[in-house]
């Protein structure tokens, strides 16, 4: 701990020590003796002194003519190409996840500063006709004023840049809570929005606990809106804390996501998709594939050839390059797994997997076997909930119908897809998912940023990030009339037809 590096709070351009002094440490889940640096736990007062700062600065960045808050952004992007393998690296030693997925980590960060770069070019509103001679009408987007971003560890850079870039485009500035297991690659976007000169207070840092960081913004009066992306049990805490004063907030949660397989599918794409979607990231996405809906046709075929790729898997450290999964984040997040792996153990047919693992180098980390369940009912509770972690369900089906009803029948719907050959049942597959995000022959994940992300059900609240359905988080819609008529005009009344 003595030589491990101190990172601070980033408070109205200025890195600070928390008010209490206090820190926490930031582990390599691969390897927990790594100690990746000390990070400030922070309490009320510095989340107030934060939203003071981005209240002042916010006076002045609204009225930054849109298209040069883009260029900030543009240049955003710049840095983060430059800086690419530098962010990647550090973020596979506190998340776990494999080099090439911290890459495209750090490049969905680059989409989002570039797309919402342009969108200091755009965010477009209407011009209308008026019922009345000699007035004009528009609606134009305002920015909202503080954004709270709370973000999590799976993503590091790619989801605080989906909330930070469109809030900064809009006008918003911003107070940037981090999950305390990834402050390093938020310290890194937030280290390089301070080198492309943002102007101070308009992107402030704080790291610290949800308790003591998170609900403070929640409850703040000068906060506007809270974006959150995590589970769907803090969020409807989210939900509940800022209901009474009407906050805005924006939430991204839980997902129980679904490959269907039907008997015309080409088995080993679906595989490929399988794998990728059920264990990349070692299964903490919230787009993740943890359950696979098979045609009892394929089956079995399909689920020889799947356990055969997942017991081949080469788990370790991902900076290893020869290594395709990481580990879990946290002891607590490998403890959840384990439990459910006991659930599912008395419920359904454990195939593969099923421990954690221990031996050599892998009992310094959290670890956990690639692990699948044959026979799952769609009801199981490892079929319902979301695990979070490296475990699979296979759900056999006689039908594309059924295959949706069980791909519909969880509380969440983020993402879901269908491998199939027939056309007709692609498009009855996309029409009737009740999903916010849907692949046909490919798997669960892969959003691009100029596409709305989001689910349905539990898994949202009826908004979407990224696209220009960001645009209508971070920003409201002001309709404005223009009466040059240079009289009384009544709308609805007037009768003006001669
Ligand atoms: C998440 O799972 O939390 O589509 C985000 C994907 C990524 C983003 C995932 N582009 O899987």
């Amino acid at each position: 701990m003595a030589d491990a590096k101190v990172y601070k709070n980033f408070i109205n351009g200025e890195w600070v020590d928390s008010v209490a002094k206090k820190t926490f440490e930031n582990r390599n889940p691969a390897d927990t003796r790594e100690l990746l640096g000390v990070f400030q736990a922070s309490n009320e007062e510095d989340v107030k002194r934060a939203i003071d700062a981005a209240k002042e600065a916010y006076k002045k960045w609204r009225l930054v003519p849109a298209p040069k808050r883009g260029e900030m952004l543009f240049r955003l992007g710049e840095t983060l190409v430059r800086r690419k393998e530098d962010f990647a690296r550090p973020m596979t030693q506190e998340m776990g996840k494999v080099l090439k997925e911290t890459r495209g980590d750090v490049q969905e960060a680059i989409d989002m500063s570039y797309y919402m770069a342009g969108e200091g070019r755009r965010q477009f509103g209407e011009t209308t006709p008026s019922e009345l001679p000699n007035k004009f009408m528009m609606s134009v987007r305002m920015p909202l004023g503080v954004c709270a971003m709370i973000t999590p560890w799976n993503f590091p850079m790619a989801i605080p840049s989906w909330k930070l870039m469109p809030a900064l485009v809009c006008g918003n500035t911003v107070v940037f809570k981090p999950a305390s297991y990834t402050p390093l690659s938020a310290y890194n976007l937030v280290k390089a929005c301070e080198e492309v000169g943002i102007p101070k207070g308009v992107v402030n840092f704080v790291t610290g606990s949800g308790g003591a960081v998170g609900i403070p913004l929640m409850k703040s009066d000068d906060v506007k809106l809270v974006t959150f992306t995590g589970s769907t049990a803090v969020g409807r805490t989210v939900s509940e804390v800022c209901a009474p004063s009407f906050k805005h907030t924006h939430l991204e949660m839980g997902g129980k996501n679904a490959i269907m397989v039907m008997d015309d599918a080409k088995i080993d794409l679906a595989i490929e998709g399988a794998v990728w979607g059920g264990f990349g990231t070692t299964g903490q996405r919230c787009t993740a594939a943890s359950r696979v809906i098979v045609h009892k046709k394929v089956v079995k075929e399909f689920t020889d050839k799947f356990v055969a790729r997942a017991k081949a898997l080469k788990i370790g450290n991902g900076l290893d390059p020869a290594v395709e999964m990481g580990p879990s984040i946290s002891e607590d997040q490998l403890n959840t797994v384990m439990e459910y792996v006991e659930i599912g153990k008395k419920e359904a047919k454990l195939l593969c997997g099923g421990n954690r693992m221990t031996s050599g180098d892998y009992k310094h980390g959290y670890f956990h076997e690639p692990t699948i369940f044959g026979d799952v009912d769609p009801q199981m509770r490892i079929a319902q909930e979301e695990i979070f972690g490296p475990v699979v369900s296979i759900i056999p089906c006689d039908s594309l119908e059924q295959a949706i009803d069980i791909n519909n029948g969880t509380i969440y719907g983020l993402s879901a897809s269908v491998y199939t050959q027939d056309v007709n049942k692609a498009f009855q597959a996309m029409r009737d998912s009740y999903t916010g995000i849907f692949y046909v022959n490919a798997s669960t994940i892969g959003a691009e940023v100029h596409l709305p992300f989001g689910g349905t059900n539990h898994t949202g609240n009826g908004h979407r990030e990224a696209g220009t359905a960001a645009l209508d988080v971070f920003s409201e819609w002001k309709a404005i009339y223009v009466d040059f008529s240079g009289k009384l005009q009544k709308a609805q009344i007037d009768d003006i037809m001669p």
